[in-house]
């Protein structure tokens, strides 16, 4: 038994950095997808290889567990093992990557291979799982195969994703909502801007921030019910953290109710807001990013952020079509008067979650 199956990257519109503090966020699928071509074997042994990343990985599936595979291997294998963990029956498989999200983009090339081998795995082997359950496995993987501390928005979007709509994601109840997101019926764009810069989610950073949050949890309870005058009870050091995460809650509630009002256009400030919370209290920007959200806007965006997990990657611009090319052209002129690599720049589709292709 064989196939291919794929699974989206995804930008978020907003609610960054809150998944992992019972937050809301709001992310939708793009049309880059990660391929795997994956065979089911009759023993227990792992064959992995990639056209995009360095090395194979051969081994047993009793080998998996924290750390091992190492390197890119770790979220396909890391999925196997967190399945088997939760008690369903699985064995090997060969796995080929075919084509992949941009690595190390911000844009969740890692929940894509995870969702990618998910949906490939409970088919191969008839688990029928629903894809709230095949989503905690790979989060799982994340976690404890791969040892990045990273949320569930990622692994949700990817899965459980339609097109033209964004996905809003309740991580406290666990409940998702479909909501309408067409920019080009309201004569817009998302531009997706690769700083080309790239970032690594297991380097400490993330990890720093996500500890911050829970000091703060432990204080005060879930952010999700704070507001800003239990906030000012925090130690300084931790008190920006939380900040972020509470402001950044209701930017995510605005922005559904104005989507869900038609009114998508009106949506730039709560993505000024949060980038500037996310570079100012949260810290988890950098100099390229700040450079094309500023330079986006100057040339006509409408409201412009970083995304993703930060330290590098993307940042979006939402922008009327008319200025699209502006806005492109003013971003990679900046980039280059800065010394800096030519970014990528391109529209992002509202699109499907994880399907089989073949
Ligand atoms: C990364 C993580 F994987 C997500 O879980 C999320 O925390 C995001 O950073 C920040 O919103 O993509």
């Amino acid at each position: 038994m064989s196939g291919t199956w794929s699974a989206p990257g995804r930008v978020n519109i907003i609610g960054e950095h809150v998944d992992y503090a019972e937050g809301l966020c709001l992310p939708f699928a793009i049309a880059e997808r990660t391929v795997v071509q994956v065979s089911r074997r009759d023993d227990e042994r792992l064959h992995l290889s990639s056209d995009f990343e360095q090395g194979t990985f051969d081994g047993e599936l009793s080998e998996i567990g924290p750390g091992t595979p190492k390197g890119w291997a770790g979220y396909v294998a890391g999925v196997l093992w967190a399945l088997r963990a939760a008690g369903h029956r699985v064995g090997g498989i060969d796995l080929h990557v075919t084509a992949s999200v941009p690595l190390g983009a911000g844009l969740s090339s890692s929940a894509a291979l995870e969702c990618a081998t998910a949906i490939a795995v409970d088919e191969l082997f008839e688990l029928h799982l629903p894809r709230t359950e095949l989503a905690a496995a790979c989060v799982r993987a994340e976690n404890e195969v791969v040892g990045a501390a990273t949320g569930g928005m990622d692994q949700a979007v990817s899965l459980l994703a339609t097109a033209g709509h964004a996905l809003l994601i309740d991580t406290r109840s666990g409940d998702t909502r479909q909501v309408p997101f067409a920019p080009a019926e309201a004569g817009l764009a998302v531009l997706v801007i690769d700083t080309k810069v790239r970032h690594a989610l297991a380097d400490g950073q993330y990890g720093k921030r996500r500890a911050a949050v829970e000091e703060a949890v432990a204080r005060i309870g879930s952010l999700r019910d704070a507001d800003l005058a239990a906030v000012a009870t925090l130690p300084p050091q931790i008190r920006p953290r939380a900040r972020h995460v509470v402001t950044e809650i209701a930017r995510v509630q605005e922005a559904v109710a104005l989507l869900e009002a038609g009114r998508l256009a009106e949506i730039g400030p709560l993505l000024d807001a949060s980038h500037a919370s996310l570079a100012g209290d949260f810290e988890v920007s950098s100099p390229e990013l700040d450079l094309a959200v500023e330079t986006a806007r100057v040339a006509g965006a409408l409201g412009a952020r970083m995304v993703g997990g930060g330290f590098g990657g993307s940042a979006i611009a939402l922008t009327p079509l008319d200025r699209v090319d502006a806005v492109s052209h003013a971003v990679r002129a900046a980039f280059a008067a800065s010394g800096l690599a030519e970014p990528d720049v391109r529209i992002a589709e509202p699109s499907a979650g994880a399907a089989r292709d073949q």
